[in-house]
């Protein structure tokens, strides 16, 4: 899973990329880290289970380039457009903590927006010839021009109806307004606690009105947070009265953006989270395990986490209650079940 950061100069990205990841980019263009997410569950697991290995799922973290120009106009991509063209979701900053950051704000939404126009208007111009290709299998031009009037209303496509017919159908387009999005409103110090002011407010109202979900952060102290040693981030972050660390907040956001959950496997080799989307089910997770689990799916043994826990964290005493199920391929997994799959080969 990989998200991509981008925003104007100065709004914050470098500084919020360390908050998450703990890694200072430096000058390096487009650096990656990657986080390990946060789960309690997982650290109890490992106390019951002393396995050998404790791995957490992760995400990826890039600190995109800005645009070279502020100005979204046509015919001139943004810098950042490569760098996120393989992302699951796209994080904006807007620097908040000083004027203009909603202003900026907007002109990069209007730059995701302009760049699905003109791809958009790219295919449309081949109409013709398109019309004549028996290999064309991409988009129907009713589809595009209908997409194209929306984009031109400011609309973005994550927040357009589809059909699964017709996002399949755009599956080969790079269209960047359809990628699940947030905001993170890079506040200033004095600002971390209480309602949302100024420029922060104006960034929210706007954003509201896109439907585009947002988080208040301040980059600078979380960034100073993320690299403290671990034994003084505690009481560091009481002084400033945070419950929850910037990077914890932002993985959160990025599961509910995109209807995440998690599994575990126990052993005594690993105790390992997985990620799988709500509504996955459970050849689907094997799949997560390796290709060939999935192929050779039997059964998944799964126990969800509470039931573990009330069987005193014995999958034995979880089994002898019928807690431990048996469960086909279609069985959808719930949040945080533990899974042992059967399988052939
Ligand atoms: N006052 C204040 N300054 C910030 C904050 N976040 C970033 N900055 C400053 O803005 C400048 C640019 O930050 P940086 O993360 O490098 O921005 P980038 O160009 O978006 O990567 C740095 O000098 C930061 O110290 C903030 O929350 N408050
Ligand atoms: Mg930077």
């Amino acid at each position: 899973m990989e998200i991509g950061i981008i925003g104007a100069p100065q709004s914050g990205k470098s500084t919020l990329f360390t908050a998450i990841t703990g890694v200072e980019p430096g000058n390096e263009v487009g650096k990656r880290a990657v986080v390990k997410v946060p789960d309690p569950r997982l650290d109890h697991l490992t106390d019951v289970f002393k396995p050998k290995k404790k791995i957490n799922a992760t995400v990826n973290f890039i600190d995109a380039p800005p645009p070279q120009s502020m100005s979204a106009k046509r015919g001139s991509a943004p810098s950042f457009l490569g760098f996120i063209k393989t992302v699951d979701a796209i994080l904006v900053v807007s620097a908040c903590y000083r004027d203009g950051g909603a202003k900026e704000l907007q002109d990069i939404m209007e730059m995701l927006l302009l760049s699905d126009l003109e791809v958009i208007e790219g295919i449309l111009a081949r109409e013709n010839k398109i019309k004549i290709d028996p290999k064309y299998s991409g988009p129907s031009m009713e589809l595009l021009r209908k997409l194209a009037g929306e984009l031109e209303q400011m609309k973005m496509l994550r927040n357009i109806e589809l059909s699964e017919k017709e996002l399949a159908s755009l599956s080969g387009v790079q269209l960047f307004t359809k990628y699940p999005t947030f905001v993170a409103l890079n506040v200033s110090e004095n600002d971390i606690k209480g309602e949302l002011k100024g420029e922060a407010k104006k960034a929210a109202d706007y954003l509201d009105s896109i439907k585009t979900p947002y988080i208040a952060v301040c980059a600078l102290i979380e960034a100073e947070i993320a690299t403290l040693p671990d034994e003084d981030r505690e009481s560091f972050m009481q002084e400033y009265g945070l419950e929850s660390t910037a990077s914890d907040r932002v993985i959160q956001e990025v599961y509910d953006l995109l209807g995440y959950q998690t599994f575990f496997t126990v052993g005594e080799d690993e105790c390992r989270a997985w990620t799988i989307r709500k509504g996955d089910n459970a050849v689907t997770a094997a799949g997560k395990v390796h290709s060939d689990i999935a192929k050779g799916f039997i059964r998944a043994e799964c126990c969800t986490y509470e039931d573990l826990l009330a069987s005193d964290n014995s999958l034995q005493k979880a089994k002898a209650n019928a807690k431990l199920r048996l469960e086909g391929k279609e069985y959808i997994l719930k949040d945080g079940e533990i899974c042992h799959f059967r399988h052939s080969g």
